[in-house]
């Protein structure tokens, strides 16, 4: 087998792109890229409520795969921006299968990090017959736990930099349920309160994503458009707890991945999702593999990251 580049494809353009209209309100963004008659692999963005970036492309072989990418409900391209009304984890597993249908496509790979990784474990627990296999990073699982150590206390002792303008924002008398403070800030009708809490929210996940921070990584999260469906969207769906029947759902059905090849990559240092939670679910799921890397944190775009992701689709470029 050839050895997989190190770094990212060349940047490219869709062949061809959607509006997809999935609901009364909602339309989606879905774009395709590479080669038509490639392997399918159909990218999860992070968040929820990232959206996909151009670079998001560039994790796989133009020559040898059918990229799909699509902006979940309320962010990125997709409209309403921000809309948090019939927007669940189960709308969005419906709209992949939308995806799926539209295109023609039986089974497909599935590409995600973070919460995308949590969509795509909840797609394939619910419909393995339609997933070739999984390619996972920064592993999140949607426990209260997970939740508790971002949002509340956890990460906070390693960033305290970091952590005192999240935590300052809220008035001392509501610290003790940061979510649920600002979630009502977050769906305040006073804009300019929205916009405080979103940039504030949004810029506490990106000054923690990388092992080695860097200044213009954080300074995108304040960007207001960015900001305000990034925040507004996460904070919606943890709560809901995913929208999940019970803390816990996506282990307790992971044998429902039995028989998908799996490959698990996971910075040693990611402050955001521990490296407990990809230990957990490889424990759960013996047919993939975890990838620990040794230098990185949660983000997608550090270099030992990227070499692992890279390995991977070129492992799964042949899958059948
Ligand atoms: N949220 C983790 C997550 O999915 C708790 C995530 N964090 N940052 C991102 O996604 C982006 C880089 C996609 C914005």
């Amino acid at each position: 087998m050839p050895a997989a580049p190190m770094t990212l494809f060349a940047p490219i353009e869709p062949y061809q792109t959607h509006q997809l209209k999935v609901s009364s309100i909602h339309t989606i963004y879905v774009e395709e890229c590479g080669n038509p008659q490639g392997q399918p692999v159909l990218f999860v963005h992070g968040g929820p409520g990232g959206g996909c970036e151009p670079w998001h492309r560039q994790f796989f072989d133009p020559r040898k795969y059918r990229i799909i990418l699509f902006d979940q409900r309320g962010c990125g391209r997709s409209t309403p921006h921000a809309e948090l009304r019939e927007n669940t984890t189960w709308d969005l597993v419906a709209d992949m299968q939308a995806i799926r249908k539209m295109l023609g496509i039986e089974r497909w790979v599935l590409f995600g990090g973070s919460w995308g990784s949590t969509l795509s474990l909840t797609y394939a627990i619910t419909y393995p017959q339609h997933c070739k296999g999984l390619i996972l990073r920064g592993i999140f699982l949607l426990r209260e736990a997970e939740i508790r150590w971002f949002y509340q206390e956890g990460t906070s002792w390693l960033y305290p930099d970091a952590w005192q303008p999240y935590w300052t924002h809220i008035p001392e008398a509501e610290r003790g349920d940061l979510l649920k403070a600002y979630y009502g800030r977050l769906t305040s009708p006073d804009p300019a309160v929205r916009l405080a809490a979103a940039q504030a929210w949004s810029v506490w996940e990106g000054s923690t994503a990388r092992l080695i921070p860097s200044a213009d990584g954080a300074a995108r999260f304040a960007e207001p458009q960015f900001a305000e469906a990034f925040a507004r969207i996460e904070c919606h769906y943890f709560m809901n707890k995913g929208f999940f029947e019970r803390d816990g759902y996506l282990l307790a059905r992971a044998h429902q991945l039995h028989g998908i090849p799996g490959i698990i990559v996971h910075g040693r240092y990611d402050v955001i999702c521990p490296l407990r939670n990809a230990w957990d679910l490889q424990r759960a799921w013996p047919q993939s593999r975890l990838n620990i890397i040794a230098d990185a944190g949660h983000a997608a775009s550090e270099p030992g990251i990227v070499a692992a992701l890279l390995d991977a689709t070129e492992q799964f470029a042949t899958l059948e």
